[in-house]
Formats: structure tokens, sequence, C-alpha cells
């Protein structure tokens, strides 16, 4: 029997690209150079789009595959793709939860201690030789006692404020709703919240809800003492005024994975000293990647198969 059509909208490791061409005949959007021509021909068979977090899946993408039935995204986070288009259309998405928990949380402390402990500065300080000509690096902050709000106590959320209070860090958290079950203070108000903690960490979802939800006066609230963590979605952060207030130093600091425009970053961003800037590595090991991958293929064989899907979020 011929394998189902897929629509492969990005590359994807080898290892989850043999597992899709072993169940499906793929179609490498990405490849081709008539993207139009390539949708027009998959229209009558195709069922199937397997996509990428940053990818996503386009309300054009999805009206011009009137049989499609699923969209697999790799990542769990997936703004990019047109939900309410899928949802009009009776199409499921599916994306890659939990999986990443560890890893994305792990990133999150790393970022934070580099940023207090002014790591990337005092490796480049050993490196230039200025250790041996000038002495000892400057004094630097510490994570140990201080309070750090969460924006997101979801999944990710809750394993960073676990890690947190290994480092004796008093955690409280914002979202829409309160949690009865989690033993963390709660904040209704994001710029109440802002203002009684040190470090402001931001792991909620881009959407509508989301966007900008980090403004001027969160960052004002948060003061020159204060230090932001972005592992979210650059569309959160109102990035013109993060850079101003990181330039008066009205905003402490600020340790970044995600940005507004990626891969671009704002020269002005990139020449400050009380930053330290990843390109969005959060869930990028070995052992995570695969793990998120092996998830995209199981959702789309589970549905072959008539299964239900293991991570549907539509
Ligand atoms: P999750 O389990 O769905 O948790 C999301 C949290 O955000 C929930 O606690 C939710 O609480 C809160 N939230 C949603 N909308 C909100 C709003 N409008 N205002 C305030 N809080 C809101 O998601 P997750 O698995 O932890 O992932 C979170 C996000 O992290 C992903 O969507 C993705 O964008 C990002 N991420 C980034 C990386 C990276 O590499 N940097 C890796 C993985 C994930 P309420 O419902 O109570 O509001
Ligand atoms: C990935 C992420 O880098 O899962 C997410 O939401 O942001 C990251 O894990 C990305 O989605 C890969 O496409």
């Amino acid at each position: 029997m011929a394998k189902p059509d897929l629509l492969q909208v990005c590359p994807f490791s080898k290892p989850v690209t043999a597992a899709l061409d072993e169940a499906f005949t793929l179609h490498r959007y990405f490849e081709a150079d008539d993207k139009a021509a390539l949708l027009k021909k998959l229209a009558p068979t195709t069922r199937y789009i397997a996509t990428g977090g940053h990818h996503g899946a386009s309300r054009e993408m999805i009206e011009a595959l009137p049989n499609l039935e699923l969209i697999s995204s790799f990542g769990v986070g997936y703004d990019a793709v047109d939900v309410t288009a899928a949802k009009e259309h009776g199409v499921s998405v599916t994306n890659t939860p939990d999986v990443l928990n560890d890893c994305v949380a792990e990133v999150t402390l790393g970022l934070m201690l580099a940023l207090c402990h002014r790591v990337p500065q005092s490796d480049a300080y050993v490196r230039a030789g200025r250790w041996e000509s000038e002495g000892n690096f400057p004094l630097t902050e510490e994570l140990t006692g201080k309070r750090a709000g969460i924006l997101g106590l979801g999944r990710i959320g809750k394993t960073i404020a676990k890690l947190l209070q290994a480092f004796n860090m008093e955690v409280v958290y914002h979202g829409r709703h309160r949690q009865e079950d989690q033993p963390y203070p709660y904040y209704a108000d994001l710029v109440a919240m802002a203002k009684d903690v040190d470090w402001l960490v931001v792991i909620a979802p881009g959407s509508a809800s989301t966007q900008g939800i980090v403004n001027r006066a969160v960052m004002e609230a948060l003061g020159a003492d204060g230090h932001l963590v972005n592992m979210a979605r650059g569309s959160l952060v109102d990035e013109p005024a993060m850079i101003e207030l990181l330039e008066k130093g009205a905003l402490g600091g600020a340790a970044l994975d995600v940005f507004a425009a990626e891969p671009h970053v704002p020269e002005r961003l990139r020449g400050l000293e009380n930053v330290v800037l990843l390109p969005h590595q959060g869930s990028a090991t070995h052992k995570t990647r695969a793990a998120m991958g092996q998830l995209v293929v199981k959702n789309l064989k589970a549905h072959l198969a008539g299964e239900p899907l293991i991570s549907p979020v539509v």
C-alpha cells in the first residue's frame, strides 16, 4: 500500500526524518522552489503536516490542503501554528510538552547564574590575560536568598521553581489563575509582583493575551536592582523599552534566550554589559531534542493507527 503523503515544513534530525520516512511519503516544503505549486499538487491527498516551532503552519497553508487532519509540531510552544484556522477546518494540532521541562529549567538557571556572577565577562577577563595584568575581577551578585517571580507557573515554570528553591530563593508567581495546589504566593497583578521581586522569570506561551505583557511599567517596577529573564518568546516583552531601560540603568540586567525577531538581535542589545544572550537554546541538547522529535513522530503514527493523539492542543 502506498504511504500517505506528509508535508514536511522544515528539516528534522536524521533519526526523525528516517522515522517519518518509514510511515509517510515526505514532501519537503523547505526545499521546494515553487511552494504554491507543491501545495497545489498535494491538495487532493495530504492529511499530514510535520513542522517546527519557528516555522509553524499558516492559514494559507492549512487552507491549501483541504484534506488536512493533523499538524504535528516540534516544540511545546505552537504560537507559529494558526490554531484558529486549524480549529475552523477541523484540523488537530499536537506539540511536544513535558519532555523538555528539565532542560529548559536548567538553561534558565544557567542564564541567571551567568548574569549575576558575570560569567561571560569574567571568562573574557581571564582569556584576555587581565587577571594577571590587572588583578582580581570585581565582586558580583548572587542568587541565594533573593526573590524570584515566575510569569507562567506551568510545566516548565514549576520545574524552574524547584531549581530556584535549591538556591534558597523565595518563589512567587503570576498567571491568569491562582493554583490552589501550589505552595508559592500568587500575585494577580504583574506590576505588583515585579515591584516585589529581584528576578522576573518569563515562561508563559506566546499568544494574543501575552503579547507585550512585560511592558515598560512592569520593567520599571522591577527596577534598577531587578533582573529580567525571558525564556518564553520575544513577543512577551516590549524589546525597545527593555533596551532603553537597560541602557540607562533603570532595569538592572536581562538574561535572554528569546528575541522579538529571531535570529536578529538588535545591535544596541548586543552592545550592553548588563545582559547575557543565548540563541534560543532552551531545549537545545541532544537528549531533549531527540525526545521532542520522537513525540512528533509518535503523534503522527498514533493518528495513522487510529489511536488517540498523545499531546493534542487542538
Ligand atoms: P504551560 O504548561 O502551558 O504553562 C504556561 C503557563 O503560562 C501557565 O501556568 C499559564 O497559567 C500561564 N499563562 C498563559 N497565558 C497567560 C497570560 N495571558 N498571562 C499570564 N500567564 C499566562 O507551558 P510550558 O510547557 O511551561 O511552556 C511555556 C512556554 O515556554 C511555551 O509556550 C514556549 O513559548 C516557551 N518555551 C521556550 C523554550 C525555549 O527554548 N526558550 C522552550 C520551551 C518552551 P494561567 O493559565 O493561570 O494563566
Ligand atoms: C524550540 C521552544 O527551540 O519548545 C519550544 O517552545 O521554543 C524550543 O524548545 C523550538 O520550538 C524548536 O522549534
